[in-house]
């Protein structure tokens, strides 16, 4: 089974992914020619070379970026943990690295190393920081892997010594307690690479999780693939990287913003399956997030100050019998909530199959009393019949019920 062996990562459910880097200066455009792709793997996809590519260093100067303000809102937004592009698949380090001089420190005006700054502000805010490190494609050293070119030539070896394994120590032993190094695109990296890129993190600092795609199936949770929620139960540690639009990088042609609900609805779908929801903003060249970003988090970040309780540190319910309609479940330790998406029919609602007791039901919003009855039908079956208080106001998004119950977790009783 994946186990984090991490009570905060179990119990965080929510995230900020940051994809910054170079490529935000390109912002999906390179000499007139748009790329259909995510805006951070233009450089391979229009095939950009190298010593053009890295001519764009010399113009990132992302003063905006305000680590401390991204942490202050990560945190306002009700996230736990903020992981960043230390290095992505382009080469360039966000932080000063001394095993390459393709860093931000080194080859950029900008001159200041961004790992640094978000590590004072995750500290100051109490977030968890963690860093993305792209482990196997590099697209500025020559060994590295690249997708889509044929890369039987390349002498991987070489590249992990000089830069991958430098690099990932390099991240470890300056920048403090490190959450979780979450790598990325394994390509044909062999058992024995993984297991060394595992070990060197352990070796340093064995309370940081190794992330799903380290490779070989050796990493401590499941990542699932971008944006996808898993159909079947996951027993363990898992979580989906997501995006806000169709992008991770910044691409100013990508206008596909999801709904502050939508965005919502995904979160309590991730999390009543027992996931965490990873959510990524990317930054413009200049440093600053783009607004409709700002406004999605902030109207997620104001229902979570409502509802934080029914999501933070919960478990996933096991499967319930019966699909029921317009309703999610969430649970911890003797608590279940009752997530409403859509106001039910004359504040009545009815579960089938549930043999919990009930000790005391609210609405979570306002702690106005919600009365269950419990009882049996003439089959001998269990249910809840949920009557709610006649001036409930509900949230069209999610009103949620909370159930003390007399047992410690939610009893659906299998179809006999
Ligand atoms: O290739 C990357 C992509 O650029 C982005 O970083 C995502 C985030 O999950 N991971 C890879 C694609 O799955």
């Amino acid at each position: 089974m994946r186990d984090t062996q991490q009570q905060w990562f179990k119990d965080a459910k929510y995230g900020l992914f940051i994809h910054f880097g170079l490529y935000a200066l390109l912002a999906g455009e390179y000499n007139g020619k748009r790329t259909d792709n995510i805006a951070e793997w233009i450089m391979n996809d229009l095939d950009i070379p190298v010593a053009e590519y890295e001519k764009l260093a010399a113009q990132f100067n992302p003063v905006e970026f305000n680590a401390d303000e991204i942490a202050r809102m990560a945190k306002e937004w009700g996230m736990k943990y903020l992981t960043f592009t230390s290095k992505h698949h382009d080469g360039f380090a966000l932080y000063h690295s001394k095993c390459s001089k393709y860093n931000i420190v080194d080859a950029s005006p900008y001159g200041k190393d961004m790992v640094a700054e978000l590590a004072g502000a995750c500290k100051k805010y109490g977030l968890k920081l963690c860093l993305y490190y792209s482990q196997a494609q590099d697209w500025h050293h020559p060994d590295g892997y690249r997708a889509n070119y044929d890369n039987s030539h390349k002498n991987f070896r070489r590249y992990l010594d000089e830069k991958c394994l430098p690099q990932v120590r390099e991240i470890l032993e300056n920048y403090g307690e490190i959450g979780m190094i979450w790598f990325d695109t394994p390509m044909e990296m062999t058992d024995a690479e993984s297991r060394e890129v595992f070990d060197l993190v352990k070796s340093i600092q064995p309370d940081c999780i190794v992330s799903g795609r380290i490779g070989n199936d050796i990493g401590q949770y499941m990542t699932t693939g971008d944006n996808d929620i898993p159909s079947l139960p996951f027993y363990g540690d898992w979580e989906v990287p997501a995006t806000l639009n169709e992008t991770w990088g910044y691409d100013r042609f990508d206008d596909t913003w999801k709904a502050p609900e939508k965005i919502i609805r995904l979160l309590l779908k991730i999390n009543s399956r027992g996931g965490n929801y990873l959510l990524n903003i990317g930054p413009k060249a200049d440093g600053s997030v783009p607004r409709p970003s700002l406004e999605i988090l902030d109207a997620v970040g104001a229902y979570l100050s409502r509802n934080g309780e029914s999501i933070y540190a919960t478990r996933a319910v096991e499967n319930y019998v019966y699909d029921v309609e317009d309703m999610l479940f969430t649970a911890k330790s003797g608590k279940l909530f009752l997530h409403m998406l859509q106001p039910p029919t004359m504040n009545r609602i009815r579960l089938n199959n549930i043999a919990n007791t009930v000790k005391k039901a609210y609405l979570l919003h306002n702690g106005k009393e919600v009365r269950i009855d419990c009882g049996k039908n003439c089959e001998g079956d269990s249910y809840w019949h949920i009557v709610l208080p006649e001036d409930t106001v509900y949230d069209p998004v999610d009103t949620v019920v909370c159930v003390e119950i007399g047992e410690e977790w939610p009893k659906f009783e299998p179809l006999r």
